[in-house]
């Protein structure tokens, strides 16, 4: 049967680094028994033993059956619970090529680490009660970040802004829920003050939902970047444009039609926000199978962007494929490119004049990106308010959260019904219920599998 998160009891390995060429790669592990046993393949068995906390040893990890030496290592030993699981560990630098990681690992397989799972390491932390699961998803998050306003965010979470946050709003629905269940007890001493301060006390934590909410676009950006899929019939440019926006030849232009069959990408910043810029596979009704893939991935991923930047060539004009495409997407901006030449026709209203030649006819690509996304751009923004601001980036937070909201408004709601205290206090405490799902305090097991699930494996 497969090891799941829950088996704790077992010592885990993994290599935290990614497999490839590199100077140095980091073998993980974690259990009791963790320092015993790397001490089996260690040439300084009693040195690593005997070490404290946080200190080094040097040596060499052998195989303790052939004794055959595998590399020259460092070993950082951690002692319980001053570690990142909070069980002992040891994390030992080797050199960074995949054979010497290889071997090592299964040296230690063979003594007796089984191989971690995704994010196992911080599914221990968090069931050891040295984070929440706000502070785990926020680890995952700094390792996935791809720009500065990513890890800014990032690690606010990690320092437990949100949790704070989330820690006060609970806080504000227990208080009235210990005086509901008071009433309920002594249902002869309620009083119109004290439903007056339940329902500011519901009306703040409601107020206080909606921020995080609406935090969620503009944290989403920050945290995965913006998708600008560059589209249009073929030849109208759309390769040209992508390089001069990525400043480098990559994609393959061409003056014949059907250049471009699947999608080219490539990741720019622009301030402090990452941006993956999408070339496309021109878009015509084909019989030729390859290109028809081609326009049936270009529509997958128009349908995920978050800019769409349609191109026509001024020196054919609009046609009704174009007109259609423009009725579909109703967002994307209209750019008449070719503009540079002179038999390039004015551009029709709602259409801007570009050359894909000339980066200056944009005027500024970022303001261009900014007017497109208006709102959640403004408030990904980060001038400011960087330290003020608490934002959510997760879709499984923004989802608890709006039933959270929508659980404390039922209950607002019948509170001014008039309905029975036990009906607000239902609603309430459901409402609460779905922030401990947030923060892990009461998430089910199978919710925390799904989390941990899409970590890095080593983290
Ligand atoms: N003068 C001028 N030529 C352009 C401009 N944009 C593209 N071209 C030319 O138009 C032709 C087609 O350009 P591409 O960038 O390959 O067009 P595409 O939309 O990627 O075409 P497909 O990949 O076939 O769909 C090439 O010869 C380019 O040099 C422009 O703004 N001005
Ligand atoms: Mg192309």
């Amino acid at each position: 049967m497969s090891r799941t998160y829950f088996d704790r009891a077992e010592p885990i390995v993994a290599l935290a680094t990614p497999e490839g060429r590199s100077a140095l790669a980091v073998i993980r592990t974690s259990g009791e028994n963790a320092v015993d046993i790397v001490a089996r393949c260690f040439s300084q068995p009693q040195a690593l033993l005997g070490a404290e906390g946080y200190h080094a040893v040097y040596g060499w990890i052998f195989d303790p059956v052939s004794q055959e030496r595998l590399d020259e290592v460092v070993a950082l030993v951690f002692r319980a619970p001053h570690s990142f699981t909070g069980e002992n560990a040891v994390e030992i630098m080797c050199h960074g090529s995949t054979a010497v990681a290889q071997r090592i690992l299964e040296v230690l397989y063979t003594q007796g680490f089984s191989p971690a799972l995704p994010g196992e390491f911080s599914f221990r932390a968090f069931a050891g009660g040295k984070t929440d699961l706000v502070r785990a998803e926020a680890i995952n998050e700094l390792t996935h970040a791809s720009c500065e306003a990513a890890r800014h965010d990032a690690l606010q979470r990690l320092s437990g802004v949100l949790s704070r946050k989330l820690e006060e709003i609970r806080n504000l629905m227990i208080d009235v829920l210990a005086d509901i269940n008071a009433r309920l007890d002594y249902p002869e001493d309620e009083g119109p003050e004290e439903t007056d301060r339940w329902v500011q006390l519901m009306q703040r934590a409601q107020d206080e939902l909606s921020d995080l909410i609406r935090s969620y676009p503009g944290g989403r950006l920050r945290q995965e970047g913006l998708l600008v899929v560059i589209a249009g019939r073929p030849n109208a440019g759309k390769s040209s444009l992508f390089n001069l926006l990525v400043r480098e030849e990559r994609a393959i232009v061409s003056p014949e039609p059907g250049t471009t069959r699947d999608w080219l990408e490539a990741w720019i910043s622009i301030g402090d926000f990452a941006v993956r810029i999408v070339d496309t596979a021109g878009l015509r009704n084909t019989g030729n199978s390859i290109e028809a893939e081609g326009v049936r991935r270009s529509h997958a991923l128009l349908a995920r962007a978050d800019v769409i930047l349609y191109l026509v060539d001024g020196t054919v004009g609009l046609d009704d494929e174009d007109r259609s495409f423009v009725a579909r997407y109703p967002r994307a901006l209209l750019l008449w490119n070719k503009a540079d030449l002179s038999r390039c026709m004015p551009a029709p209203s709602a259409w801007a004049a570009v050359s894909a030649k000339d980066i200056h006819s944009f005027g500024s690509f970022e303001s261009m990106l900014k007017s497109a996304l208006h709102s959640s751009i403004q408030e990904a923004r980060t001038s400011g308010q960087y330290e003020a601001q608490v934002r959510i980036a997760s879709e499984r937070q923004a989802r608890l959260l709006r039933q959270a909201h929508e659980a404390i408004a039922q209950a607002m709601e019948a509170q001014t019904a008039g309905a029975g205290l036990d009906l607000v206090a239902l609603h309430i405490r459901e409402s609460a219920e779905c922030i401990g799902e947030i923060t892990g305090d009461i998430a089910p097991d199978e919710v925390l599998e799904r989390v941990f699930s899409t970590f890095c494996l080593g983290k």
